[in-house]
């Protein structure tokens, strides 16, 4: 998949800028500049790597723009070839001409992604590296940020690699083995196989578990407010979200469909949802808002179960259990609303029982909603005490990591079972493949096609 030629593109935004940066990278990049640039020191010292050369830009006599062009020596750039970084005036026009100019002396347009596959290609970064650059772009929130940066530098592939020496080790043992077949001896000692597969089954399912928070940190939090008809939903949406976002009347059955928007808190995007309220209706529009809504809930990573304590349900504490029931995973928070207006003592004694500490609020009057928020921050933000350090953020490394966790289980079997050594050395071989997956030790074509055709052209 690796080309040898020169590659070039806009890495700014398309239209107009202050400035415009383009990028070429391919051996001996630089000496598609000379028909076009002149710089006093560039001709006086020649290219030295890391270096700024100031100087014009021009097209057959023709001044097209004064340009500043970095130099990176093969080795020494993102890409690992030798790399020019040309920063112009951000106008389209000079912009097109510059790369006009490129493509006229044998320059291609880059692929979307291909600095950073050729930087893959090149050894200096793995794949989950490069996957993490595009995180990196486009992260919204601190949370992803922080996750994308750790990943970039490393920090996940140096865990997925001490997974795989591990295992090399003894799969290395389990195969010479195979070749000693006739002698029945053992290298590999099965204790301390069994030992170290089982902490690795745990260290594997720690990030398989962290994925859930990783997809949802990724996402934004899915965060939906259910609660009866007139509970104040509406007004708690847009208090949070500190717009009038949806419409809030005292006629119960206002909101019919769901309405969603995003709001950050603390570094964390959450997708906050409004749903219609749930009570029994022959309205065909509202049974199918209630539908929706019930099945934002099931889907929700967080409850917000709103109770107008003016007018509590007469059978709460089951609509409770049943919410419970149906979302089991998400954390679910009881809201005692309107305590602008009503006492919710009486309420707070009904759901003792159930384990629920209520938050007592008001939506219109916004007393409570800064605990309300705290109370949030802390349900979602990543444990530290979690099994697993690292999120991940993923999919295709959750999926390989399933596979991996499979083989792992397959492999202990197989040492249970005292079956034969080239069934185990197979479940090793599986395991040691998924993982090499995640940081590209393991390929195909396809798979980096697919993975590099998300990013953007010049990067
Ligand atoms: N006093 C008081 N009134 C509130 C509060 N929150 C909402 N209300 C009022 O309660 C009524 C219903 O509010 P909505 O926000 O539309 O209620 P909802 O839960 O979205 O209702 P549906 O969309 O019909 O399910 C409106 O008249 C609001 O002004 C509150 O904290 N205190
Ligand atoms: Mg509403």
């Amino acid at each position: 998949m690796l080309r040898d030629d020169i590659i070039c593109a806009l890495s700014t935004p398309q239209g107009v800028g202050a400035l415009g940066i383009i990028r070429l990278s391919g051996t001996n990049s630089s000496s598609l500049l000379t028909p076009f640039f002149s710089s006093v020191r560039q001709k006086r010292e020649g290219w030295t790597s890391h270096v700024a050369y100031f100087g014009d830009f021009s097209i057959e006599e023709q001044h097209i723009d004064e340009i500043l062009v970095n130099f990176f020596a093969e080795g020494k750039s993102f890409t690992g070839e030798e790399s020019i970084e040309l920063s112009c005036h951000g106008s389209p026009y000079i912009i097109g001409r510059i790369l006009e100019a490129l493509l006229s002396q044998g320059a291609r347009m880059a692929d979307p992604g291909e600095y950073t596959m050729r930087a893959f290609m090149n050894g200096k970064l793995d794949l989950a590296q490069a996957e993490a650059v595009a995180d990196l772009i486009h992260a919204e929130n601190r949370a992803m940020h922080d996750v994308a940066l750790k990943q970039l530098k490393g920090g996940f592939s140096n865990e997925i690699t001490a997974f795989r020496e591990e295992l090399v080790h003894f799969a290395s043992l389990i195969e010479l083995e195979l070749d000693f077949s006739e002698e029945d001896v053992e290298f590999a000692s099965r204790e301390q196989l069994t030992a170290m597969l089982n902490l690795l089954k745990t260290k594997v399912s720690g990030l398989i578990d962290s994925f859930r928070y990783g997809n949802a940190l990724k996402k934004g939090i899915a965060t939906a407010i259910l609660g009866a008809p007139n509970a104040g939903k509406s007004t708690l949406l847009n208090a949070l979200l500190g717009e009038e976002r949806a419409i809030v009347s005292e006629i119960p059955g206002t909101t019919r469909d769901t309405v969603e928007d995003t709001f950050t808190h603390q570094g964390l995007t959450y997708r906050l949802i409004d749903t219609a309220g749930i009570r029994e209706t022959q309205d065909y529009v509202e049974q199918v808002g209630i539908a929706r809504a019930l099945e934002q809930a099931s889907n929700a990573d967080v409850i917000f179960y709103t109770i107008d304590s003016t007018a509590p349900e007469k059978d709460l504490e089951q609509k409770v259990l049943e919410l419970q029931e149906m979302a089991p995973d998400a954390h679910l928070l009881v809201l005692l609303n309107k305590a602008d207006t009503a006492d919710p003592t009486p309420i707070i004694h009904r759901l003792k029982g159930l384990h629920h500490t209520p938050l007592v609020v008001s939506a219109k009057s916004k007393e409570g909603l800064e605990a309300l928020l705290q109370k949030l921050s802390e349900l979602t933000a990543w444990s530290t005490t979690s099994a697993s350090q690292t999120i991940v953020t993923n999919a295709r490394h959750a999926d390989a990591l399933r596979r991996t966790l499979k083989a792992l289980q397959r492999s202990l079997d197989a040492v249970a079972l005292s079956i034969p050594g080239d069934l185990l050395a197979q479940d090793l071989r599986v395991a040691l493949d998924s993982l090499g997956e995640i940081t590209g030790t393991i390929s195909t074509d396809d798979l980096l096609a697919n993975i590099f055709s998300k990013f953007c052209i010049g990067k």
